[in-house]
């Protein structure tokens, strides 16, 4: 029903001063893209899709369950992805509590609380880790400090419904296609709040700014203190 909608696409393309925030790197017809996924293995994913508020008879597809809590209610988000696929590790802007409910293939789900970020390498003014770790096989010669963080690991089957409590990090590895819808909850600690409030007023302005300004030096400068500010947390450990 939603094949001629055109839909965005992200790869594993390091971020690049060129694009806004969270900018798609492809475009495609959905129909073309679940061609795709049947097919052959493919890096492009489908994030924060709103295929539902575009086609109407879909949104009869589902109904939000009552869980006794109250979830946002604005059309919720769907994200698809192929064998080899993966969505980088991140949080969200918005810090929510996310209810994510796996249909069809297999997905292996690595998550850190907010108390893990002085060991995962954090971007400052972004919600991500160094782009080169690669989470599903870590180099711990090169990362050392992931030795300490401390998270969970899990695989979502058809069916399955996974809860992310507000904040927690999440990486996410396609093992076969498949598709995910997430259902939210705001962020209810007032510290989480403020912070989903200063993300997205503060930090995306900050960022996009400084891509414009400064371009790749903004970015690099950020990359090296992930480096530099993880380290410094790990030397002051050791040398009391
Ligand atoms: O399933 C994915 O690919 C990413 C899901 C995600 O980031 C989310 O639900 O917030
Ligand atoms: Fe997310």
């Amino acid at each position: 029903m939603a094949g001629d909608k055109v839909v965005p696409l992200y790869g594993n393309r390091s971020v690049d001063f060129k694009d806004g925030f969270n900018e798609p790197h492809a475009k495609i017809k959905m129909r073309d893209y679940v061609d795709l996924l049947q097919r052959e293995p493919t890096k492009f994913r489908i994030f924060l899709s709103n295929v539902l508020k575009e086609v109407s008879v879909l949104q009869k597809d589902f109904m939000y369950p009552d869980f006794g809590i109250r979830l946002m209610k604005g059309l919720p988000m769907l994200f698809f992805g192929g064998t080899d696929s993966y969505t980088f590790m991140h949080y969200d802007i918005d810090l929510a509590n996310i209810f994510h409910f796996h249909f069809e293939g297999e997905k292996k789900i690595i998550l850190f609380n907010q108390q893990q970020n002085k060991y995962l390498y954090k971007v400052p003014h972004a919600l991500i880790t160094r782009e080169d770790i690669d989470f599903s096989n870590p180099d711990f010669e090169k990362w050392p400090a992931l030795k300490n963080a401390k998270g969970y690991t899990t695989n979502l089957e058809h069916g399955n419904m996974l809860y992310m409590p507000e904040g927690y990090w999440h990486h996410m590895q396609y093992i076969t296609p498949g598709f995910s819808m997430s259902l939210r909850v705001i962020a209810r600690k007032p510290k989480n709040l403020g912070k989903a409030i200063y993300n997205i007023f503060v930090m995306r302005t900050i960022d996009n700014s400084m891509r414009r300004i400064k371009g790749q030096k903004w970015i690099d400068w950020k990359n090296e203190k992930a480096i530099s500010r993880t380290n410094k947390f790990l030397i002051s450990r050791y040398v009391k």
